[in-house]
């Protein structure tokens, strides 16, 4: 069901005319108040009434994780603390966080958009929906929450973790949505097999998963292990939180970016140049409607494409594709450029391994080396020896055919792999230790 039915069908022309009134606004608003956007644009050459299409936000300089980095923690706030009600910050791998701000408008804005995405993944106001995204600093648990007090079902705040007592609760709660990182579904389902409760007992009817990379293999992996429908779900705490953009239940097939309150452009991460649609690059989104934390030309380092054809559903927000990978957990192995999600695409294609896998890069001399540590399930693990190593050879023969990369490829024992409660770690990289 279409949440918005006002904003989410906007004839193109219509769309167009309100996202260049709040572009105006929103680079006006950004040279006036935040010193970090007056020196970029005065150092361009460009002032905010340079704006007069929208085109012209291809003039604007790009923002970049550094510079939110530059200006920690609050230097890009564009209101006065006083007009900030909550803050969020990305985990961020080495260093500090990166810290985001919302007025009590942002939080609204946010709720509308998450109820949107709710909506488009065809939950309504009569689901419970078991929100296992977590609670805190990250914007998963407290995004979708909103969103589904918006909606008006009934949200269980579970956040991450204790996976047990999650499937008690899902099952005697009678959740009907389940919203969390694929990682965690898979281990969900895992963890309610072993405690004995048949998933298909459960009344789970839709997922809604994000926050990490996830192929279409690994959606059929968890619609089969969960029954359920998985729908895919993009955002970066950056430019809001969960709830850029969705796919809808209709299509299943990109994910509607809502266009009034934020503009996608695609760019070839090496030169910067705009790429047209159904060209992959690096998405770069610039906030239309935030108050408090409004970016110009974000880059987001995630890899994707547009494809601006109408939608089954109605909607007339363009798509993006899946996100395969961000630009920096590329893996280049001798030369080779390869993406963790292109690795379990082929893992995948193989029944008798599990979608339980971890990446090892290291370097011997002066070579790379990859190994991908990979389950297998509890009947292939009982098998002889020599059937194991034929498998590894045969998955390792098909990583390099597909992806022309060289890997050693290690079976090991079911449960081995550490599972997440949140994002899963996909990539150990001991050459950058
Ligand atoms: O992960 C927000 C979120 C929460 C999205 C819940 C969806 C559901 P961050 O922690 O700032 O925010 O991480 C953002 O995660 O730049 C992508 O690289 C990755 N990511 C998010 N959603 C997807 C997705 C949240 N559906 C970063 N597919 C982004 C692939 C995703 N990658």
């Amino acid at each position: 069901m279409i949440y918005n039915m006002e904003f989410e069908t906007l004839p193109r022309e219509a769309l167009e005319a309100i996202q260049l009134r709040r572009l105006k606004q929103t680079v006006e608003r950004v040279y006036a108040t935040v010193p970090f956007y007056r020196k970029q644009f005065d150092k361009a050459g460009v002032r905010p009434d340079d704006i007069r299409t929208l085109d012209d936000l291809r003039r604007l300089p790009f923002t970049t994780k550094q510079d939110l980095r530059d200006n920690y923690p609050f230097g890009l706030f564009a209101v006065p603390m006083e007009n900030v009600v909550r803050i969020h910050a990305s985990s961020g791998t080495t260093g500090k966080p990166t810290v985001v701000g919302y007025t009590a408008r942002d939080i609204q804005t946010w709720a509308e958009l998450m109820a949107r995405a709710l909506s488009a993944a065809g939950a309504t106001r009569g689901d419970i929906i078991h929100n296992a995204y977590g609670y805190g600093l990250f914007t998963g648990g407290l995004g979708v929450h909103y969103g589904a007090e918006k909606l008006g079902a009934s949200v269980i705040p579970i956040s991450g973790g204790n996976t047990k007592r999650q499937i008690m609760i899902m099952k005697d709660f009678g959740a009907t949505v389940l919203t969390c990182t694929p990682s965690y579904a898979l281990h969900l389902a895992e963890v309610a097999m072993e405690m004995g409760v048949d998933p298909k007992t459960l009344k789970l009817k839709v997922g809604v998963f994000g926050a990490e990379p996830w192929s279409e293999k690994m959606r059929e992996e968890i619609e089969q292990k969960l029954y359920l429908t998985a729908i895919d779900i993009y955002g970066l705490s950056e430019i809001i939180g969960p709830g850029v953009s969705v796919e809808c239940i209709e299509a299943k097939k990109g994910l509607h970016i809502f266009e009034d309150h934020f503009i996608p452009e695609i760019i070839d991460p090496e030169t910067g140049k705009n790429l047209g649609p159904g060209e992959v690059g690096e998405l770069v989104i610039t906030t239309i409607t935030k108050e408090a934390f409004p970016v110009i030309r974000y880059r987001t380092r995630d890899i994707t494409y547009l494809n601006p054809e109408p939608c089954i559903c109605g909607r007339t927000h363009i798509r993006m594709g899946r996100v395969t990978g961000r630009s920096d957990d590329m893996l280049i192995i001798r030369g080779v450029n390869v993406f963790p999600s292109q690795i379990e695409s082929v893992l995948m294609e193989i029944d008798e391994v599990e979608p339980h896998y971890q990446l090892i890069v290291d370097r011997e001399g002066n070579l790379d080396i990859l190994t991908v540590l990979v389950e297998v399930g509890e009947h292939a693990f009982s098998d002889e020896v020599r059937k194991l190593q034929e498998l590894e050879r045969k998955i390792e023969k098909n990583i390099k055919e597909y992806l022309g990369v060289s890997a050693k490829v290690k079976l090991v024992e079911p449960k081995t792999i550490a599972r997440s409660e949140g994002k899963a770690q996909r990539v150990i990289d001991k050459r950058k230790i």
